[in-house]
């Protein structure tokens, strides 16, 4: 059965209703799984199996978007050659930034980190997801068409990413070399596209580590009314 809202179809809503002991333990469940998720730096070149970022891009791509626009486009690049130019490219403007651009107080607050000029893992990873933001989009007659809340709609799609790549086995790091726009030259895009964000992806190096690090506790990130 299909009702009308305006000149729209809608459809019924397939839902499972779950029982609360249920509902607690998934919710309990899934963060202790996110809680393990962490910003990785060193990563092996061990390949990724086929098809595991197929479905982690689908699952990014269900998430909301402004008018439902999806106004994203992930350009997985997995070729050494094209790693090897993102990589001299990245640490042309990284090594600017770090010399000149970082204020005292962001150098301060990156030093925990440990980071610097230098990114090997655009090398290293099996792959870089490069996720693009429409900035505007076409019509069915070629017209451009207005995109709406694009940077909520590519930060939550991303943020849908980085959850399906850690549930598959994957490790990440969200990575922001700036400016950005070397990433569009490169990979040959559309005007109408702007690199958002710079994903390696892949597996740990064997002997990882990560920067020690402490979550705030719930009530320091909510407020209850
Ligand atoms: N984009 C630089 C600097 C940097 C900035 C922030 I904010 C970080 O959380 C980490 C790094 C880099 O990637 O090194």
């Amino acid at each position: 059965m299909s009702s009308t809202q305006g000149e729209e179809r809608h459809l019924p809503l397939p839902f499972e209703k779950l029982v609360p002991e249920e509902m607690q333990r998934r919710a309990a469940e899934f963060y202790a799984e996110l809680d393990t998720r962490r910003s990785v730096r060193f990563f092996s070149d061990e390949p990724i199996p086929d098809g595991v970022l197929e479905d982690c891009i689908r699952a990014a791509s269900s998430a909301p978007s402004g008018a439902h626009r999806q106004p994203w486009t992930f350009a997985v690049v997995r070729d050494p050659k094209l790693k090897h130019e993102i990589r001299l490219a990245a640490e042309e403007e990284e090594r600017e930034t770090y010399a000149h651009r970082l204020t005292d107080e962001w150098r301060e607050a990156l030093r925990p980190l440990g980071t610097d000029w230098q990114k090997p893992f655009l090398e290293l990873a099996p792959a870089l997801i490069v996720v693009f933001r429409q900035a505007f989009g076409t019509d069915e007659k070629g017209e451009r068409q207005t995109n709406y809340y694009t940077q909520e709609s590519v930060g939550l799609a991303s943020g849908f990413l980085l959850a399906a790549l850690h549930h598959a086995g994957l490790a990440t790091l969200t990575h922001t070399p700036s400016p950005m726009g070397f990433l569009a030259r490169l990979l040959e895009r559309p005007e109408n596209e702007k690199a958002f964000l710079l994903i390696p992806v892949g597996y740990p190096a064997a002997d990882c580590t990560v920067p020690d690090l402490v979550r705030k506790p719930l009530d320091q990130v909510s407020v209850w009314y």
